[in-house]
């Protein structure tokens, strides 16, 4: 009998130490500022530090272990279309080892402008309401969705290994609203929307035995988000945050089992 968590947390430490946990590759995917690298940290954990802040756009990708009932060893790739991109996705998604899971990272449009895509250059482009924007973006996720697709079906005619992807709808502060999570659902995973069509055209194309999808809601980072005049509270605490952070790192760990 044990007396205490403590004891229990130590001995599947030592246990994990002398048998090893069986390792699981996965990767996360998706565009640019929908917060990857920001999911990422607070999954492997290394965001609950004092003073983190989030580190802004990533140039190359990011790798972190996960220690569980399985170790995690994870990748996020940038979001950016760069070369070191695309040859790090080809090393990952056909190198020695397959990918078991692909966390697809998505943001119901709320992406984060950065330097070159600042708010002036969009309105001057055309995206002059938020709710332009935010179509925009959500188009440019499916097409997103379709390069990312290419990799999965790579690995998987390199492979042959059944994989899964958990879309992690993210930044649900912005959109906690029941009617406004519905919507978000929706927009990934009803029959017509288009997202929902490229995730049936890879399904179609690996195989449903070998290939299943799930969403999540997830969140980890409370801010809001401002467009022109136009501000969207973040409406979540941190507690509730820390809730989706563990469901998000339990549906990893319970997949990555489940599909060993
Ligand atoms: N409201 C809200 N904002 C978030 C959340 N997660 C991230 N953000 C914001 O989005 C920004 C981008 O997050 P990153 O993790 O850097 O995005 P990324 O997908 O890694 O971007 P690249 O490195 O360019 O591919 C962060 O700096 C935060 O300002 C969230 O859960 N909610
Ligand atoms: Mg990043």
């Amino acid at each position: 009998m044990y007396k205490n968590q403590d004891q229990i947390k130590d001995f599947w430490g030592k246990f994990l130490k002398l048998f090893g946990s069986k390792k699981a590759i996965l990767a996360v995917t998706g565009m640019p500022a929908v917060g990857k690298t920001v999911l990422l940290e607070h999954v492997s954990g290394q965001a609950y530090r004092a003073g983190y802040v989030p580190p802004g756009k990533s140039d190359r990708p990011e790798k972190a272990k996960v220690k569980g009932a399985r170790t995690l060893v994870v990748t996020a790739f940038p979001g950016q279309q760069t070369p070191v991109r695309a040859d790090a996705m080809n090393k990952v998604f056909e190198g020695k080892t397959p990918v078991a899971g692909v966390l697809h990272v998505v943001s119901n449009g709320y992406t984060k402008t950065r330097g070159e895509w600042s708010p002036a250059v969009l309105q001057q482009a055309g995206a002059d309401t938020l709710d332009k924007f935010r179509s925009w973006q959500m188009a440019e996720e499916v097409k997103d969705l379709q390069r990312t697709g290419v990799e999965i079906r790579r690995s998987w005619q390199k492979h042959r290994r059944p994989m899964w992807m958990i879309v992690a709808v993210n930044k649900v502060d912005l959109f906690a609203e029941p009617e406004q999570l519905a919507a978000a659902r929706d927009s990934y995973t009803a029959a017509s929307s288009p997202f929902r069509e490229e995730l049936d055209q890879l399904t179609e194309h690996i195989g449903s035995d070998n290939f299943h999808w799930t969403t999540l809601p997830a969140c980890n980072w409370l801010e809001s988000f401002t467009w022109g005049s136009q501000q969207i509270p973040s409406t979540l605490n941190v507690g509730q945050r820390d809730v989706l952070v563990y469901q998000l790192s339990r549906s990893l760990q319970a997949h990555a089992s489940a599909y060993d």
